[in-house]
């Protein structure tokens, strides 16, 4: 190689860390400028997983950004936060919607009132280990451990729904895989909004075959009324969608596993952490492990409402895949796991990264969001967790597909496992940041 030859890798990080720096807004990062130019809760988490590559400094102050619009109410890290410089009707739900306010932040008009999955004790852990002396210096962990340890407190004591030790979710945007067809049956009983209340937005940047149904919406739509009218109080509502999912509780144990790393680095106690870490393995394992299918299923809380019984949901989602991160997992769950993604259903190593539903199943979509595409989060997630259990040549070839498929689809939203070809929106940012994440693998 000459002193000018400029490699693939270099390209690729170069239009990687552009998404990124042009997506910055001033405090974080937008997923998107155009359909989502707000801050996301676990976006940030991904996007400060990449740009600590590119400034520890500002994947610090990503965190600390999403960190300052945390209630003190009761905790909880909003699912979004929304940015004053934005019109208030560039994206719906937006702050009137939602009618939470920031005290004393200035330039944040306000929050959603819902969550997304934890995996931000986990970004915290990752961004100060790129930069050990720089995090110390500005005393990054010992701000964020206590307000890391109310986020899943929250979760802990608010959420555990079911009573079994894991977080329910009562959205399904809280999952982050917000149309799963897992969430067909579960969203089914829920009365949608009246259509005339409310104007869509998404469709205006979005391609309506890739976005959620407006049947979907409307259900999504009455969700948020419910809960906005019981001020967000969990004790004040009987949610009428409410599902313990295997990604946001896999993500929560790795995420007290950091916790407990992060405890260690501050001087505190880190043993309550990996105490509860073993019991949300524990309670995942119990609740949602199908031996049967080798695969996490989600337990739909309300799958019986008349006598208040729950049952596993008959669908068979990547989400099932991911508790793969979580260390320490029994031998014959993790054989299952890489049995299972790379078996028909799933087919890693044959098709473009992982699919986000059941290959086989007759509600698979390739192209609709999150009923089939392989989103690069997951992927990121997945791989992490095949290297933890020694699976490197399937590792290389997701990280490989990982990095062809981001610069081929200039940054994707997500892309058919079929074809590989892009979808949704393009410079998106956790694309781009778990891109420049894994970069540095290929070099
Ligand atoms: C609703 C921002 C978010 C992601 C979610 C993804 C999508 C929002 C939407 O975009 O959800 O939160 O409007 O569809 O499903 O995972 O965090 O990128």
């Amino acid at each position: 190689m000459t002193d000018t030859a400029v490699t693939d890798s270099e390209r690729l990080r170069a239009a990687a860390s552009s998404v990124l720096l042009g997506n910055w807004a001033g405090g974080s990062t937008v997923p998107s400028r155009t359909l989502y130019p707000h801050q996301w809760s676990w976006d940030s988490a991904f996007i400060a997983i990449g740009l600590r590559h590119l400034s520890p400094r500002r994947a610090r102050r990503e965190l600390e950004t999403l960190f300052s619009a945390q209630w003190l109410s009761d905790g909880r890290v909003p699912h979004i936060v929304f940015n004053d410089s934005v019109p208030a009707d560039a994206y719906f739900p937006g702050p009137d919607f939602w009618q939470v306010g920031v005290p004393g932040e200035a330039g944040l008009t306000g929050t959603s009132g819902i969550v997304q999955p934890p995996v931000h004790a986990l970004a915290a852990w990752e961004v100060h280990k790129t930069d050990p002396e720089g995090s110390f210096g500005l005393g990054f962990l010992r701000r964020l451990y206590p307000r890391l340890v109310q986020w899943h407190d929250y979760l802990r004591v608010h959420r555990d729904l079911g009573g079994h030790g894991l977080a329910s979710i009562v959205h399904p945007w809280e999952s982050g895989w917000d149309n799963s067809p897992c969430w067909d049956a579960p969203l089914a009983r829920v009365n949608p909004a009246d259509p005339t209340t409310y104007v869509r937005r998404d469709l205006a940047h979005s391609d309506a075959a890739d976005r959620p149904t407006d049947l979907d919406y409307g259900r999504y739509v009455r969700l948020c009324t419910d809960y906005r009218e019981a001020d967000y109080d969990d004790t004040r509502i009987e949610h009428a969608f409410a599902v313990e999912d295997p990604c946001f509780n896999a993500l929560l144990a790795v995420s007290e596993h950091a916790l407990a790393d992060i405890a260690e680095a501050v001087g505190a106690d880190p043993a309550p952490h990996r105490e509860r870490a073993g019991q949300l393995t524990s309670a995942l394992i119990d609740r949602l492990y199908d031996p049967a299918s080798g695969i996490f299923r989600c337990r739909d809380l309300r799958a019986n409402s008349a006598n208040g019984e729950d049952a596993l949901i008959d669908e068979l989602s990547a989400s099932g895949l991911i508790p793969l991160v979580i260390p320490g997992l029994p031998d014959d769950i993790v054989r299952a796991l890489l049995h299972t993604a790379s078996g028909d259903r799933f087919g890693l190593g044959r098709v473009h990264l992982l699919p986000s539903y059941d290959l086989l199943s007759p509600a698979f979509d390739p192209a609709r969001y999150w009923r089939g595409p392989s989103w690069f989060n997951i992927a990121w997630l997945f791989h992490r967790g095949l290297r933890q259990y020694g699976a490197e040549a399937d590792a290389k070839q997701l990280r490989e597909g990982l990095l062809d498929a981001a610069g081929r689809s200039g940054f994707a939203e997500y892309v058919d496992p079929h074809t590989g070809e892009g979808r949704g929106i393009r410079s998106f940012s956790w694309t781009a940041a778990t891109t420049l994440d894994l970069i540095g693998d290929r070099d």
